[in-house]
């Protein structure tokens, strides 16, 4: 292991951050988790709750410890909110790292209404601003590893070409014919308001690194697979969230989880939607990697796209189907997105840091079928169709059917 560091890990209570937190106080860090405990404020609001049970954050720290762990401590606080206690917390803690993964973080959810739009871009925009602030204030010389997503690059017009990690090289005509190349960020095209508010982060970033010399690693994350890490396995107080509902179940963990309930597997539209994807397993060590390679002083952003492989919908939903026997349901896409896109993504940093990637024929597809078949009465099941329409025109096809 490198160095044992101080390290906040903002959002750690929730599906990332948990079992991140925990991998890094094993790896022998000193953690602190900040959180406000939204994510589970949400899910009472929504009348929703993950499909397995999870333990209260305090539950969570003492089966930690009882299983052996290096003890972690919480602070509740709301990083887009409470500035002042943040820079307090900041200033007595004295972190080496920030682990950044305190957002709203699901798209269908900022769609609902103008309350949530205007709460995911206050939130997000806020917390991501309010940390970068505080750091100047501070005067600490601190790395930001933050969790954005790999849907700042969009998702329609790449044409074949590769995705590059963050930066994309451009040639710039001048007015005598001559042409300059140059490294600008990679143009942002967001398909919702919270896709937008991870383009804003990124914008952020950029400033305070070249105004103040802030310290970030920005991981472009595709979606997130599976549920529990050998460490999350060791005592069921330390189970992982399961999201399943419309709102913030993810496209493969849904269908796994419709397949072992016998539910059609929910393909909005053709299932032509080429995304990226990473294993939990996969996510929590790329932020270890994160964290153990910071930029250098004076050096710009680091941005790494945080994915191992990518799938279109539909071929997905086969995959289960062929795994499971489950019935596919083709439904109108309550999302205005393309309908069909290619998606090539280079994501050498990591690989060349050492990641082998957990991919989808490591048999734990099925591991997933199981933790679903094991909590299934939890499920409630008119909770599965996503209703959070993009515009009045997917609203009006998805109520026409
Ligand atoms: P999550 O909602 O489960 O966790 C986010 C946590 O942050 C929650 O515990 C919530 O209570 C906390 N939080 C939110 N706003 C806060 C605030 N203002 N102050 C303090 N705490 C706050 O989400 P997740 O799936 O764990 O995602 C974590 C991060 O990773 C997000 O930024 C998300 O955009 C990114 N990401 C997630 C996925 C995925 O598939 N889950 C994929 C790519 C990127
Ligand atoms: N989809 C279906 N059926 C479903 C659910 C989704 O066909 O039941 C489709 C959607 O229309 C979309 C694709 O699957 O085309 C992905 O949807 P998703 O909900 O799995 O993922 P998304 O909304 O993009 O958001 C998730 C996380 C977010 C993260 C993002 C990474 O919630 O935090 O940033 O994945 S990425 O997609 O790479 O931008």
């Amino acid at each position: 292991m490198s160095v044992a560091m101080k390290v906040l890990v903002l959002g750690g209570d929730g599906f990332c951050g948990w079992p991140c937190a925990v991998n890094l106080a094993d790896a022998g860090h000193d953690v602190v988790i900040v959180d406000n405990l939204s994510r589970r404020k949400i899910d009472i609001d929504l009348g929703v709750e993950s499909l397995t049970p999870i333990a209260t954050i305090s539950e969570r720290l003492r089966a930690w410890e009882q299983v052996g762990g290096k003890a972690m401590r919480f602070v509740h606080l709301d990083i887009a909110r409470d500035y002042d206690l943040l820079l307090d917390l900041l200033r007595s803690e004295r972190p080496d790292a920030v682990v950044h993964f305190a957002e709203q973080r699901a798209a269908p959810y900022s769609m609902k209404s103008s309350a949530t739009k205007r709460y995911t871009v206050d939130n997000n925009v806020n917390g991501t601003h309010n940390l970068l602030a505080a750091i100047v204030e501070s005067g600490l010389d601190c790395h930001i590893v933050h969790l954005g997503t790999m849907g700042v690059y969009g998702y329609g017009s790449h044409r074949g070409a590769t995705i590059p990690e963050g930066y994309l090289t451009v040639e710039v005509p001048q007015p005598d014919g001559s042409r300059f190349t140059e490294k600008i960020l990679h143009p942002a095209d967001p398909g919702s308001v919270y896709h937008m508010t991870k383009t804003l982060d990124q914008l952020l970033f950029y400033y305070y690194n070249k105004n103040d010399g802030i310290r970030v690693t920005d991981l472009h994350q595709g979606i997130v697979w599976g549920t529990n890490t050998a460490l999350t396995e060791k005592d069921p107080r330390l189970t992982n969230r399961f999201d399943y509902d419309g709102d913030y179940g993810t496209v493969l963990n849904r269908f796994l989880m419709q397949a072992a309930i016998g539910y059609p597997l929910t393909v909005h539209g053709t299932g032509g939607q080429t995304r990226a994807f990473i294993h939990i397993r996969d996510s929590v060590r790329c932020v270890q990697l994160a964290l153990e390679h910071p930029p250098s002083s004076g050096e710009r952003v680091k941005i790494f796209n945080q994915m191992t492989e990518s799938h279109q919908v539909g071929e997905l939903a086969e995959k289960v189907a062929v795994l499971t026997g489950a019935q596919i349901n083709h439904l109108p896409n309550p999302r205005k997105e393309a309908i069909e896109n290619d998606l090539i993504v280079d994501n050498r940093c990591f690989i060349e840091l050492g990641l082998k990637p957990t991919t989808l024929d490591d048999g734990l597809l099925a591991e997933v079928v199981d933790v679903a078949r094991r909590w299934a009465d939890r499920c409630d099941r008119s909770r599965i169709p996503c209703q959070s329409a993009w515009t009045q025109t997917q609203a009006q096809a998805i109520k026409t059917g």
